[in-house]
């Protein structure tokens, strides 16, 4: 059984991401867009729209064509926003790298992705020229110039036609970001216009915005919640979106204070630091109204230690509130609303939730064991159908299917209840994904790392739970190939050399097989079991 969202539907305007996103901006060009919350430069949202409609036509000028895709490998900063609606504007997709990435894991997305051009800067030239080596691509632009590369002015550049691409919204790919989903490697998310146009107008209504909405985005761009929620929604709001370019406690708390920030949307552990860091209390924060976290699950105490400790003791202050999401669904499909949004007769959003299914999204909760609607108020695998689901899998139909079902269902591989308010928990992941920090760890992909290595006859990789920050740390299984005496600091030098930080197997415990079901499928339930 489907069960809506308590929200009416909302409108989703056929139009680009860019023409839906930069709209609210249109009305107020001489106000800031974004803001580098270390420098202080400052884009107006009519700057926006001119640099927008420049580095659309520079890209085509440099054969770039509607469909083409676009690597962007960049920490926030505010020219992103200007590159990736430029992209969107030339009909292009733009593909997110991780900034942590190595020259490896570079290389796999340019080449998955088929990438024509890689957009970085110069402190990641080293590692975008590595990859390259191996994947290559037409040109490398470095945004802060480099000898030899094309910078952000050339981009920029007067002299190229302005370009009007012919976008249809519910077809044409706008971004295409990499996750494992619920099983096997990093797979190419196609997300179109329409589902990122959609997810933003679905989310609006649960804010009630001031006129003046400052958003802090320290959460990366190059993932979709940052890309979504912090830069679009920010700028579709007509408000200022301000820019740190990675986490520093003291840099974000100073720019909460200068900027007078409203919104923060951040994940776990920055909520950690703000309900326990000394610092804190240095700071004033007070023009703070909301923050939200999500990406990783959020202990209910802690939510409310730090809406505690910011509200300094008056119940008007700042609300601390959780929303879900996955890349898959753009990201967006449970928030808590703004206390003044709350569906009809709700009064309260328990702080260990999620909220409510936005406007336009249905869900169901699957009992795992019966394949069958759960029982009320018993969990069940969160599956999720609206208009922010994404396309598909780039080149994969199997890993498709084995998500996406034909009647438009997103299985999500969460486990999640719901209570009789339609306000949903979640409880449980049933997917092989490890989450750390917020960002995504792939078992799979750090299997077919580590069996490259001929000391490693087989290998497996879970996540094991630190008890005190609650996060989950990857931990490998190692077979020993024949004769070898490989150790575990070998074992954990050689990943670390490999993958991200982010990614790294933080233990190690060697044994005699991997535990395998008869089709071959680590059973990775023994190996929770056994750790
Ligand atoms: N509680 C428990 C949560 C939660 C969670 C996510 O890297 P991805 O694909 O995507 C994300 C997106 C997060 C997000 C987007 C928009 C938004 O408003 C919001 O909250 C403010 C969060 O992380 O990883 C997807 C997986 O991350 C886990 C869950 O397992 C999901 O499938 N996850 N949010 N609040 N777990």
């Amino acid at each position: 059984m489907a069960l809506s969202s308590p929200y009416p539907d909302v409108e989703i305007p056929n139009v680009s991401v860019p023409e839906f996103v930069l709209a609210a901006g249109r009305e107020k060009p001489d106000a800031p867009a974004l803001i580098d919350g270390l420098k202080g430069d400052v884009i107006t949202h009519g700057q926006l729209a001119q640099y927008v409609d420049r580095v659309a036509a520079n890209l085509h000028a440099r054969g770039l064509r509607k469909g083409d895709v676009v690597a962007v490998f960049c920490p926030n900063t505010p020219w992103f926003p200007v590159v990736f609606h430029g992209i969107a504007a030339a009909g292009c997709v733009m593909s997110p790298i991780n900034s942590l990435y190595t020259p490896d894991e570079i290389a796999f997305q340019l080449k998955d992705s088929g990438a024509k051009i890689l957009i970085t800067i110069g402190l990641f030239l080293d590692r975008a020229t590595a990859a390259a080596e191996k994947s290559p691509v037409d040109e490398i632009v470095v945004l802060d110039g480099a000898e030899g590369h094309a910078n952000l002015f050339d981009l920029l550049g007067a002299d190229a036609p302005s370009v009007q691409v012919d976008i249809d919204p519910a077809n044409d790919l706008v971004t295409l970001p990499y996750s494992s989903g619920t099983t096997g490697l990093p797979k190419g998310v196609m997300l179109t216009h329409r589902n990122l146009v959609a997810n933003v107008a679905q989310c609006l209504p649960l804010l009630k915005t001031g006129a003046d909405e400052r958003i802090i985005a320290v959460l990366p761009f190059f993932h979709i919640y940052g890309l979504t929620v912090l830069m679009n929604q920010g700028l579709a709001l007509g408000g200022a979106v301000v820019t740190l370019p990675r986490f520093d406690l003291e840099d974000f708390l100073r720019t909460i204070q200068d900027q007078k920030i409203t919104r923060a949307f951040v994940a776990p552990p920055i909520l950690l630091a703000l309900a326990k860091h000394p610092a804190v209390d240095q700071y004033d924060l007070s023009s703070l109204t909301s923050i939200t976290s999500g990406a990783a699950p959020l202990d209910e105490q802690l939510a409310l230690a730090a809406q505690n400790r910011l509200r300094k003791g008056a119940d008007d202050g700042v609300t601390v509130a959780q929303g879900y999401g996955m890349t898959e669904l753009s990201p967006v499909s449970h928030t808590s609303p703004d206390p003044s949004a709350l569906p009809p007769g709700v009064t309260e959003v328990p702080k260990g939730s999620v909220g409510f299914a936005i406007p336009n999204t249905e869900c169901r909760l699957i009992d795992p064991g019966t394949g069958e609607d759960a029982a009320e108020g018993e969990r069940g695998e969160l599956w999720v159908r609206g208009p922010q689901v994404m396309k598909g899998y780039l080149n994969n139909p199997d890993a498709t299917a084995g998500t996406l079902d034909s009647d438009g269902w997103l299985h999500t591989g969460d486990v999640a209840i719901v209570d009789a308010n339609g306000c949903y928990t979640v409880v449980d992941r049933v997917k092989e994904l490890i989450k750390y920090k917020g960002y995504q760890v792939a078992p799979a992909e750090l299997e077919a790392v580590l069996i490259n290595h001929p000391e490693i006859a087989d290998a497996a990789v879970i996540g094991v739970p630190e008890k005190e920050s609650g996060e989950e740390l990857p931990k490998a299984f190692v077979v020993r190939a024949p004769g070898s005496e490989i150790t575990e600091d070998a074992v954990m030098a050689y990943m670390a050399e490999k993958v991200a930080p982010h990614k790294k197997i933080r233990f190690v415990e060697f044994i005699e097989q991997v535990p395998k079901s008869a089709a071959g499928k680590i059973l990775r339930k023994d190996l929770k079991a056994r750790a």
